[in-house]
């Protein structure tokens, strides 16, 4: 069995948001058109508390895309963005959300960041994913959505990780890119066995 995994498809990662991806809402009308093709569809959703960790308004001195040591390793510092029941947290309007059946929301502990959607930045923490997965008997995933560099690259290498089959839908992701991070993303997710695929091979 397969399914569709959107990540982050929020406001705050869409033009005008807070942490906004360059053209980040153009993937949407693809992303609608996948939904249609899946009978399993799964969100997830960025969803922190005020005053994260993962904020540079929570640290002295600290400025957006700086960085800070945590105890669980180096994390790169955000503006504030996807604040717990805030506008900027919402999914993006124009995105398909009637036939989502589970919606994983992840950051939403203050001291721990979470990219992907399997485990939180201390590599350790779970979101629950794999269990609801291993349950419904689900082994592939067909990932879109945002940030290539970040909750997508995190969710793809983390599923692998836990022993799925990560597909990603290259037309139907955008990303950050600090310092190349996007190039970089594609090639750590090809070298540990991602499946790169276009919504036109899937739909067609
Ligand atoms: C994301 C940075 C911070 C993402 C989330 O969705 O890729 N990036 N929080
Ligand atoms: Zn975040």
């Amino acid at each position: 069995m397969k399914a569709l995994l959107i990540v982050d498809i929020q406001n705050d990662f869409c033009p005008g948001g807070a942490l906004a991806v360059p053209k980040g809402d153009e993937i949407i009308p693809t992303v609608n058109k996948l939904i249609n093709y899946f009978d399993v569809i799964i969100q997830t959703q960025d969803w922190h508390p005020k005053g994260h960790l993962s904020f540079a308004s929570s640290h002295d001195n600290k400025n957006p895309y700086d960085t800070v040591e945590t105890d669980y390793g180096i994390q790169v510092l955000w503006p504030d963005h996807c604040i717990q029941g805030t506008k900027g947290a919402d999914f993006h309007s124009d995105l398909i959300t009637d036939k989502t059946q589970v919606i994983i929301r992840k950051g939403f502990r203050k001291e721990i960041d979470s990219y992907s959607t399997f485990f939180e930045n201390d590599q350790k923490t779970t979101t629950g994913l794999t269990g609801y997965l291993k349950q419904r008997n689900i082994k592939e995933l067909y990932t879109v959505g945002l940030a290539t560099d970040f909750c997508v690259k995190w969710s793809v290498l983390d599923g692998i990780d836990e022993g799925f089959t990560m597909h990603i839908v290259e037309d139907a992701v955008k990303g950050i890119d600090l310092d190349g991070s996007v190039d970089a993303a594609w090639k750590e997710m090809e070298a540990k066995g991602a499946v790169i695929t276009t919504s036109q091979e899937i739909l067609s």
